[in-house]
């Protein structure tokens, strides 16, 4: 049998709100869709027939509805997979364990998880404008040599030939996103693998200012063909998401809204109406799942 869980590790507001989202149970939908920015919350729950909760504490802002009938939460992360990991996990004890005996529960609910995100190009061929679908995340950062995690050989053999590639001093983690999401959401978008970075500049290989380890990153990665499995575009929660998702028993996708194209140095004029694409399509999609 599991144990309790203490005050200190499951902290509890006074409320009866998780810690961080400061969200009780009733206030989730099981169709989670999320979003970096806090001001792009609005932007997916204007389109909801009629929104019955609203919170907002630090990055996190939520507004929970009914899209044609379904019920949805719409939900900002902020940036980076340190807050997916706080995101994810909350999100889980509010649906998996008891907050009265903080015991976990006994039946385990899956929650499907949907990140609405912005991302840039690794490669000519996809141009600002596209709509992509990551089949997995590779995460770049140190998140999981902090969790016992399980990974296929295929994907420890992927994540090897990235560290070994950009000479990492440790293994890049890979992982394999909802199969069951993507062939609802992926159909009509680009299927890809996403690269996940534990920063915006340096990590995607921007030089401002300050120069990064490796300013051939994007070539590299590029380069990458393990057996036909290439590499397709950045940003910073993808791998997080998946991760934690697997660890924690959720369907989780990641879609991209392609805003920058890092071969041809472009950054997209219209990047607004790109995400509100991605927006229309997912809620159209999770509305009939
Ligand atoms: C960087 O500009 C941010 O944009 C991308 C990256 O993952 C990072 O969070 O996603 P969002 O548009 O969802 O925030
Ligand atoms: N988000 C990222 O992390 N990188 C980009 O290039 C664009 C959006």
């Amino acid at each position: 049998m599991s144990n309790r869980i203490p005050e200190s590790e499951l902290i509890i507001n006074p409320d009866g709100s998780i810690y961080h989202l400061n969200l009780k149970p009733e206030h989730l939908a099981s169709t989670i869709i999320t979003v970096g920015d806090p001001d792009r919350v609005g932007k997916v729950s204007q389109y909801f027939d009629e929104i019955e909760f609203t919170m907002s504490k630090r990055e996190f802002v939520t507004h929970t509805g009914r899209f044609q009938g379904k019920r949805m939460t719409v939900m900002s992360t902020g940036m980076g997979t340190d807050n997916i990991e706080i995101f994810m996990t909350e999100l889980d004890a509010l649906v998996n364990v008891d907050f009265e005996t903080r015991f976990p529960k006994t039946k385990h609910t899956a929650l499907n998880i949907i990140r609405v995100g912005t991302s840039g190009s690794m490669r000519r061929e996809i141009p600002t404008g596209s709509l992509l679908a990551s089949a997995y995340g590779i995460g770049l950062d140190t998140l999981m040599t902090f969790y016992q995690t399980t990974y296929s050989q295929s994907e420890i053999n992927l994540g090897e030939a990235i560290q070994k590639l950009l000479g990492l001093p440790f293994r890049p983690y890979c992982v394999q996103g909802s199969q069951k999401l993507l062939k609802v959401l992926g159909e009509g978008l680009l299927i890809g693998n996403t690269v996940t970075c534990p920063g915006f500049f340096g990590p995607q290989g921007r030089e401002v200012r300050a120069k990064p380890a490796i300013p051939d990153i994007i070539e590299k990665l590029g380069s990458l063909d393990v057996e036909g499995f290439k590499l397709t575009n950045f940003e910073m929660e993808t791998a997080g998401y998946y991760a934690m998702g697997r660890l924690l028993g959720h369907e989780v996708l990641s879609l991209n809204a392609i805003v920058a194209n890092r071969i041809t140095h472009e950054f997209a004029k219209d990047a607004d109406d790109i995400v509100e694409h991605l927006i229309q399509h997912t809620i159209k999609k999770m509305a009939d799942y």
